[in-house]
């Protein structure tokens, strides 16, 4: 019996401990579990966290560059702190059809920079099926090789300015299939200086950072204005009735000339240039045209800080010599001013604060609107913008575009924009192409109490070339002189085109004689130095 417990006893002290080493074993197991799980999270939350500190540290390093390092990085261009999420290339098939059994499509293409700089050296890479043909592309180079496509910039849109869509590429291809058209809309590489950057096409709303810029201009110092200028004898001009009128209330005229597009003729914006038209012509007035919709326009590809400084030399220039300077934001391809409205809201911002101080800038919002815009579009856009600019220049004249390139004074004079002085209205024309018809609509309006500017017109036609038609010409300055109104000349360049009004063959910038002038030049000259 004895002996039978000792075997139960050893055999349950056996068990026991079998047991107890069991249960050791299995809590062990579990608390290393435990612990490798806990491990394994704080480890995670250590990554995110860690991923977020690095996150915050690019964006202060993003703002630093880009409170510090404006200059070096639009000479060197890109990337540095440009956040690669930042920036990617968007593929749209706009259409298709079929043509001998394949597949044709349109791609139109475009590169999206959220970040706040400016990227250069940009290319595009993606994989084509056998058999993919590009049929025709614009505003890039085009290269098919190995089963992949790459797009390089051409000449005019290699830089992307920073938080800009650089758009307008595209091509026409053949494919085999629908599928594999469908198939190129996606999975684009897009390198910049030979990074990658792959960002997710998510539209956000404009970042803090950009609310910041919204606030941050600081007011310009204002020139010295020379003794005996117009601005010195004129001062701050302001809207009566349909007139101008000067410092005295008495009735003024502007008369000058259009730059061309200051992205593409930035060499006639200089201080001797101005003085020339000034003291040899007789004008008082210089109209910076920057274009926003055309290639390398400040909507479309422009180096805008070089665009924007290039604005405040045209507009120091002119505050120095007395002169009257228009900036233009001049829209046209882009038919609408809708279409860059957040744009336009953010350069009137902060060129209103940033001239805030000049008593001689008059802001002309819209080029030509175009394509069937209406006034009631127009109008809505103009009450837009114009409180914006009210905010930091209350007085100025501002100059609101009219539908059809500028034409339909009319239709504005039936519903002009009410709240506010010191509003015009554009009428352009090109005397070749613009006669009878649209003197009228200018009589109309200005019977009916529309202050008008004419802030472009040349002599010849509507494409800026062709013949000369004097007679139109002298009727329109007949209108102009009768009704007194103000006026700016298209265009100061030497392009090979008749509204130029220096000779294709001259490339001084500055300091003309008569031998320089073209038969635009010549006319103009004579017509402002009389009228
Ligand atoms: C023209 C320029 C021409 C340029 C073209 C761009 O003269 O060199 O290639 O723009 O689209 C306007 C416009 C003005 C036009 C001008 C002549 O405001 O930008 O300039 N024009 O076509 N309205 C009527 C005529």
């Amino acid at each position: 019996m004895d002996e039978k417990n000792n075997k139960t006893n050893k055999t349950l002290t056996g068990i026991v401990i079998v047991l107890g080493v069991v249960i050791i074993i299995l809590l062990a197991i579990v608390i290393a579990g435990i612990a490798g799980k806990k491990k394994k999270t704080t480890e995670a939350t250590t990554v995110s966290n860690s991923t977020e500190e690095v996150n915050e540290a690019t964006k202060t390093d993003a703002t630093k560059t880009d409170e510090t390092t404006e200059n070096s990085d639009t000479k060197e261009g890109n990337t540095e702190a440009a956040s690669q999420s930042d920036c990617y290339v968007e593929i749209k098939n706009d259409n298709s059809w079929e043509n001998s059994g394949k597949f044709c499509g349109g791609l139109s293409i475009s590169i999206v920079n959220k970040s706040s700089n400016e990227l250069k050296d940009w290319k595009i890479e993606l994989s084509v099926p056998d058999g993919f043909v590009i049929d025709g592309s614009w505003n890039g180079n085009f290269d098919v090789k190995d089963g992949k496509l790459t797009i390089t910039p051409v000449e005019y849109n290699g830089t992307i300015g920073a938080k800009q869509t650089l758009k307008d590429i595209g091509c026409n291809v053949t494919v085999g299939t629908k599928e594999e058209l469908a198939a190129l809309t996606k999975g684009a590489v897009l390198y910049i200086g030979g990074s990658v950057y792959e960002g997710s096409p998510v539209q956000e709303e404009a970042t803090t950072e950009q609310k910041a810029e919204e606030t941050t201009v600081e007011p310009a110092k204002k020139p010295e204005t020379e003794t005996g200028s117009p601005f010195e004898n004129h001062g701050k001009l302001s809207v009566k009735g349909t007139d101008i009128v000067d410092k005295n209330g008495e009735k003024y005229q502007l008369k000058g000339l259009s730059t061309h597009g200051l992205a593409w003729f930035p060499e006639y914006v200089n201080k001797e240039a101005f003085t020339y038209f000034r003291d040899d012509w007789g004008a008082n007035l210089i109209r910076l045209a920057m274009y926003t919709d055309e290639n390398g326009g400040y909507c479309n590809g422009g180096d805008k800080n070089g665009l924007k400084s290039l604005i405040d030399t045209g507009v120091n220039a002119a505050t120095e010599l007395g002169m009257y300077v228009i900036i233009d934001w001049h829209i046209l391809h882009d038919l609408t001013p809708v279409k860059y409205q957040d744009e336009a809201k953010l350069f009137f911002d902060e060129m209103s604060k940033k001239y805030k101080d000049y008593d001689n800038i008059i802001y002309e919002i819209c080029n030509e609107p175009n394509g069937g815009t209406s006034w009631s579009e127009v109008k809505g856009y103009a009450e837009e913008i114009i409180p914006i600019i009210r905010a930091n220049a209350p007085d100025a004249i501002i100059i609101v575009g009219t539908p059809n390139w500028s034409q339909d004074v009319d239709i504005a004079a039936n519903d002009p924009i009410t709240g506010y002085d010191n509003i015009m209205y554009a009428i352009h024309f090109y005397a070749a192409t613009h006669t009878d018809g649209i003197r009228s609509k200018v009589t109309t309006a200005h019977d009916k109490g529309l202050p008008i500017f004419v802030s472009e017109f040349s002599i010849c036609d509507a494409s800026g070339n062709g013949a000369i038609d004097y007679g139109q010409a002298d009727k329109w300055f007949e209108l102009i002189g009768n009704y007194n109104l103000s006026y700016a000349g298209w265009n100061i360049s030497n392009k090979n085109e008749t509204s130029s009004i220096l000779k294709p063959s001259c490339s001084k910038k500055n300091g003309w004689s008569d031998d320089d002038l073209s038969e635009t030049g010549i006319w103009l000259k004579k017509t402002i130095g009389s009228n």
